[in-house]
């Protein structure tokens, strides 16, 4: 086990062992498989851990239904003073956990602090938003009447999170959530359990310091049956799902059949236009980082350049000396030097392998990379293909990997029409100087994804927005504006303090 060797001694100061319990409702009891977690930059196990079997779930649930009677009455600027306690657990341990998400992701270091600084930046949010939750107050047309929208939590809901974003995705829900009145369990990917053992005990300690039930955030590590289990469970009120558009689907169907409510972050096909009269290096130093970085593995990565004719040439020769810049780069992620961290796993090395095949067989020119390094753990080459057409259907699919498309275009008329022909709808970005293409970009015409930027990657969304897309992305949004409303049920309340019963639209019944 890695655990054993002290240059990993992170692992121990985030209080994981050779055997750890992935089962959290308030005390840590499991009784499902035992699940070992691998390394990506080199295939060796770091540590075990024991997941949830059905009845731990159960539990878990029960845990937290019961626990919510407690967290909704307390007023939410108290709940927010908890929510800022575990930001600032989180600051305390901020380098540990970064290079656990680092060592078992596979990201490189500056991304996986990047990705606990998110979380610490929702709890932020979250604080603020506990002491300014809205709740509206309109005019009723009656005298002596008036409307009031009142907020409550919803109780209990689930959380299943994906391996890209082992921290981020669960701290957006639980921060916003918990702040709401709202208890969770926490379903996270189990390729990730250590990240999501270590983030449950951060929070466990402030709950603990402040005689709160644990049950509060409930941790249950497990596969697709303790998935399926809880996406069934109707004290489940909302099940925030993220990954992919397959799976997101049966979610929402099977949350549907039982109308409870579902927020679903899936898959992407995020395109960059690059117009004719932009800014070329601002957009070269954009695309290496929404192309190559995170090895492609983030929802927002830039799948499809959508390049105007009259830069093309340039654009695919600069970015093929960008990349020829850092594959040197590439390699163990917690390193300094590297740019590039591995694939997640080696069904994702195969499922690269099997995109650049195809690529080839249709006609497709690998402009840069394409193949897998040879070395230990699940290393590729990032990879620059061009020659395909913009419709063809492995271009309009996901690859959770490094291979961009490189698509000629006319115009930005046909640009967007590119970009929105796929049926996904995350992220998008339009490279331009010009005022009325930024704003026929943002318009009714313009890009129908749920993150439309100008000048920037697709990826790297700071946590204020809300978070999410249209079409085979889901619908949902996550994170900042005004995703609280996700994680409460709206009342909407008439008081009559007028002392006669009138009748709304001017209703006479009876005398
Ligand atoms: C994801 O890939 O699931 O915008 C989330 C970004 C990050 C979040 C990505 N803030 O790239």
């Amino acid at each position: 086990f890695l655990i054993e060797d002290p240059k990993y001694g992170f692992l121990k100061e985030l209080g994981l062992k050779e055997k750890n319990i992935g089962v959290f409702n308030g005390k840590w009891e499991a009784n499902g498989q035992i699940i070992q977690s691998f390394s990506p930059a080199n295939g060796k196990i770091i540590a075990e851990v024991q997941a949830a079997s059905p009845s731990d779930y159960e539990a878990c649930a029960a845990a937290a239904q019961e626990a919510w009677h407690t967290w909704a009455e307390m007023p939410a600027p108290a709940r927010g003073e908890i929510v800022r306690q575990i930001g600032d657990a989180l600051r305390e341990k901020l380098q540990p956990l970064g290079q656990l998400v680092s060592l078992e992701m596979g990201k490189i270091l500056p991304e996986a602090v990047g990705e606990v600084v998110e979380y610490i930046h929702v709890c932020d949010l979250a604080l603020g938003l506990s002491r300014t939750l809205p709740g509206t107050i309109l005019p009723s047309e009656r005298p002596g009447h008036v409307l009031i929208e009142k907020w409550n939590p919803l109780g209990a809901i689930g959380i299943i999170t994906a391996f890209n974003f082992p921290v981020a995705v669960f701290g957006w829900n639980s921060a916003i959530a918990m702040v709401c009145g709202d208890v969770s369990v926490w379903k996270p990917s189990d390729t990730t359990p250590l990240t999501a053992v270590a983030v449950t005990k951060i929070v466990e300690s402030v709950l603990e310091k402040n005689n709160i039930p644990g049950a509060v955030a409930a941790l249950c590590v497990g596969g697709k049956d303790i998935g399926q289990q809880l996406v069934k469970d109707e004290r489940m009120k909302l099940v925030s799902f993220t990954g992919s558009t397959a799976v997101g689907q049966q979610v929402g169907v099977e949350v549907q059949k039982r109308f409870g409510r579902h927020l679903l972050e899936l898959g992407g096909n995020n395109a960059i236009i690059v117009n004719a009269d932009a800014n070329l290096d601002l957009l070269l130093s954009a695309a290496l980082f929404a192309c190559a970085g995170t090895a492609g593995q983030r929802c927002t990565t830039t799948r499809r350049l959508l390049i105007h004719k009259k830069v093309y040439s340039e654009v695919v020769e600069r970015l093929k000396k960008a990349y020829a810049g850092v594959v040197s780069k590439i390699g163990d992620p917690l390193l300094a030097e590297t740019l590039i961290g591995p694939l997640h796993t080696p069904a994702a090395v195969e499922a690269y392998k099997k995109t650049v095949a195809e690529a080839v067989k249709q006609g497709g020119k690998i402009e840069f990379g394409g193949k897998v390094i040879e070395r230990e753990g699940y290393f590729v080459e990032p990879t620059i293909i061009t020659g395909l057409p913009h419709d063809s259907p492995l271009v309009k699919s996901e690859c959770f990997a490094p291979i961009v498309y490189c698509i000629e275009i006319p115009d930005l008329d046909t640009g967007i029409k590119y970009n929105n022909e796929v049926d996904q709808g995350l992220s998008s970005s339009l490279f331009t100087e010009s005022l009325g293409d930024i704003f026929k970009w943002i318009g009714p015409h313009g890009s129908d994804c749920g993150i439309v930027n100008v000048n920037i990657p697709t990826n790297g969304a700071e946590v204020g927005g809300a978070f999410g897309g249209e079409k085979a992305t889901g619908g949902g949004r996550e994170c900042g504006s005004d995703s609280w409303k996700n994680y409460m049920r709206r009342s909407t309340v008439t008081i009559n303090y007028s002392g006669t019963i009138k009748l709304a639209q001017n209703i006479k019944f009876g005398d």
